[in-house]
């Protein structure tokens, strides 16, 4: 990657759909300023930071990152730009490239989103049972780690994760279980899925990863009332099976 290279990632001042790319770029020695977006009590200084295109990109919304002229929107396509950039695509084979490709995809899609959006729920969706939609959400979930974990036990993942770098899909992968232990309170444990309990104590970004959380605490969302909301959830957790 040219050392001139300018990069800003803009988003909001949590975890949410960007601390993976804080955390990817951090363990790679990518040198960037990381725009935290504080928002007010309710919010209310979003529709103005979001009308600025130059920092909530064509899509007007968050992350937006921007790489010398271009500011791109939309995680997976940011991502796949990174993992470009950064010259990973030309160190996989094909079919390990579209293996990389797929983990990235679900951990975004089917792990780490439904933690976001469950914690936003009741704001999305006036009226709806929270105690219900965890429910659900928890069935769905273990299940996705069932499969996610058989499928890094097919692949080999663990160890060809020790003869390479930090990539795109280690980053997401290990932000998603982390957020699944916040959402969960442990009441999603990975002591059943042995190649993502690995992954997790194991992944050579950990360490960073959990020093930049360290040094910037953020709560997962920006929904007001991130606490209680997960108060909520706990307790619904805690009367499921
Ligand atoms: N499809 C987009 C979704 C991005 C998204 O929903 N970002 C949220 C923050 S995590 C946002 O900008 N919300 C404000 C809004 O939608 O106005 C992506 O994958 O990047």
């Amino acid at each position: 990657m040219p050392a001139y290279t300018e990069i800003t990632l803009h988003y909001f001042d949590v975890r949410g759909r960007g601390q993976f790319i804080r955390g990817l770029l951090t363990q790679r020695d990518i040198p960037f300023s990381d725009d935290r977006i504080k928002l007010n009590a309710n919010n209310s200084n979003w529709p103005e930071i979001r009308s600025n295109r130059a920092v909530s990109g064509d899509f007007q919304k968050l992350p937006a990152l921007q790489w010398d002229d271009m500011i791109i929107n939309e995680v997976l396509v940011i991502l796949a730009f990174i993992q470009e950039k950064l010259g990973d695509n030309a160190q996989l084979d094909e079919k390990t490239r579209i293996q990389h490709a797929m983990l990235t995809s679900s951990a975004f899609l089917d792990l780490l989103t439904p933690c976001i959006n469950l914690i936003w729920c009741d704001i999305f969706h006036p009226g709806t049972d929270v105690a219900e939609t965890t429910a659900v959400f928890k069935r769905r979930l273990q299940m996705h780690l069932a499969t996610v974990n058989q499928t890094l036990q097919q692949w080999g993942w663990l160890n060809a994760m020790k003869d390479r770098e930090v990539m795109v899909a280690d980053a997401v992968l290990w932000e998603a279980l982390d957020m699944i232990r916040l959402t969960c309170n442990g009441k999603v444990s990975l002591d059943h899925f042995e190649a993502l309990a690995t992954f997790y104590d194991a992944c050579p970004g950990a360490t960073t990863f959990q020093q930049l959380l360290a040094l910037k605490p953020s709560t997962i969302t920006a929904r007001p009332g991130e606490t209680e909301a997960l108060a909520v959830i706990h307790e619904s957790l805690n009367s499921t099976d």
